[in-house]
């Protein structure tokens, strides 16, 4: 493992954690304040001391991620500009959401999430830029995107989507106007997608 470890920063790869701590949504640009969401998609608590945040600087410990302190199972949690209270009220989310707030490692139009543990390796990234390098893919300016749980970790931008009326996350209006789903993650349930998976395929033979 160490010496992969190292191979892997030899070749200036980043390694990849496997702490289940993933980014889940992001808004870079909105009169709510701009936001990253980070969920726990495991089954075990994480304890976030000592973790951090960067943009495309990718510089581990630059935004600490510390007053988070442990994170559970399914639990969503937010790094944004605005204060913690002005982002709870703007969204009118509960004092249990932890939000560390007065982030100034702002995102831009162009940017990038790097979310690093501890011992100061890369847990997840998502590098994004509708304009520059990833045309096509959305721009969440007053809107966020979200990604579904077997996209989350791959960076691949164009897995996300906005955040819509009406879907899976929960999704609305913050009081400034903007629309998302800051503090909450839709995690299917386990053995739910085998579950569609089955139905679609018990229609198609039904079709047959
Ligand atoms: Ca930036
Ligand atoms: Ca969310």
């Amino acid at each position: 493992m160490k010496r992969t470890l190292a191979i892997a920063a030899a070749a200036g790869v980043a390694a990849v954690a496997t702490a289940d701590i993933r980014i889940t949504e992001w808004m870079y640009d909105g009169t709510g304040g701009e936001f990253v969401e980070f969920t726990n998609i495991g089954t075990s608590p994480i304890d976030l001391t000592g973790w951090s945040f960067d943009d495309d600087s990718r510089v581990a410990g630059t935004v600490s991620l510390s007053g988070f302190g442990v994170v559970a199972p399914g639990e969503s949690v937010i790094l944004t500009e605005f204060s913690a209270d002005a982002f709870r009220t703007n969204w009118s989310l509960a004092a249990s959401v932890k939000v560390i707030g007065n982030n100034t490692t702002n995102l831009g139009r162009n940017d990038e999430i790097n979310i690093f543990d501890a011992s100061n390796t890369l847990v997840d990234r998502l590098s994004y830029g509708d304009s520059t390098f990833a045309p096509g893919s959305i721009r969440t300016q007053g809107t966020s995107g979200n990604a579904f749980l077997a996209d989350l970790g791959t960076n691949n931008v164009y897995a996300w989507f906005f955040s819509a009326p009406g879907d899976l996350f929960g999704s609305s209006f913050s009081n400034a106007g903007t629309f998302g789903n800051p503090g909450f993650y839709y995690i299917p349930a386990p053995g739910a997608l085998a579950l569609a998976g089955l139905a679609t395929l018990a229609a198609g033979r039904r079709r047959r």
